[in-house]
């Protein structure tokens, strides 16, 4: 698994830490979410990390416009370009949502930064991303298995082209369809009841093992993952989650 010294290792390699703020909420029926990356920015915890990485700063907004599915589109195309762009000159990117929606754009443009960055090397070099989603929903539904049509329960089968995203995009409450696709697809799955049977440390170790100790990461953390006691205001808050332990 990786350890603290290859994550080191990949913190010196950097210089910047790219934080793009995307205040979407169009792929969710609420409007709250857009309003996460000021109420997080405000905490002052965006700077702690940088100071403590010893990272330099480079912040872009991507603002919330009137929802149309045309417009959620647009969006998310634009929001993987600016991923891509900084994960291509070699920046540790932190996306902040936002709906969750927002997931499709980050993987797939981490996962094209990286295909590109290996481009023309052997195919033993080469290598491709891991993706670790921390989430009370699998978001794996596609249009066609999606009962509210919502993308932010989607953003896992577009980054995985399960579905072709729109321009051609316990888990404690999983769809029988999801159930289903994440069998298919043969996804490695923790439940929340492995959490509480085995604890965090041996769930989170099993998961890195999973993905191999070389692999690069693309984590996506949704907030619904926390127990709605400490995240309550969550669109869809499902009990029994995580602890802020
Ligand atoms: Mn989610």
């Amino acid at each position: 698994m990786p350890n603290i010294s290859s994550t080191m290792k990949f913190l010196a390699d950097r210089t910047h830490l790219a934080i793009i703020a995307a205040k979407f909420s169009c792929g969710a029926p609420r409007a709250g979410a857009g309003k996460g990356p000021e109420a997080i920015m405000q905490t002052g915890v965006f700077q702690e990390i940088a100071t403590k990485a010893n990272l330099a700063i480079d912040f872009d907004v991507l603002a919330a416009e009137p929802a149309t599915a045309d417009h959620t589109e647009a969006k998310e195309k634009e929001e993987g370009g600016l991923v891509y762009q900084h994960a291509r000159r070699g920046r540790l990117v932190l996306t902040v949502g936002g709906d969750h929606s927002i997931g499709a754009g980050t993987v797939t443009g981490t996962a094209k930064a990286l295909r590109d960055q290996f481009a023309g090397q052997q195919q033993q070099e080469q290598q491709e991303l891991g993706v670790l989603w921390i989430d009370a929903h699998a978001d794996i539904n596609t249009p066609e298995t999606s009962r509210s049509g919502r993308l932010h329960g989607m953003p896992v089968a577009f980054a995985s082209c399960l579905a072709p995203s729109p321009q051609s995009g316990c888990l404690r409450d999983v769809d029988e369809a999801e159930k289903e696709l994440i069998a298919r697809h043969q996804v490695k799955a923790f439940t929340m009841e492995d959490v509480n049977r085995l604890g965090i440390d041996k769930i989170m170790e099993a998961a890195l093992d999973h993905m191999g100790p070389d692999t690069p990461i693309h984590a996506s953390y949704d907030i619904d993952s926390l127990d709605p006691e400490w995240a309550p205001s969550t669109g869809f808050p499902v009990p029994a989650g995580l602890s802020l332990e």
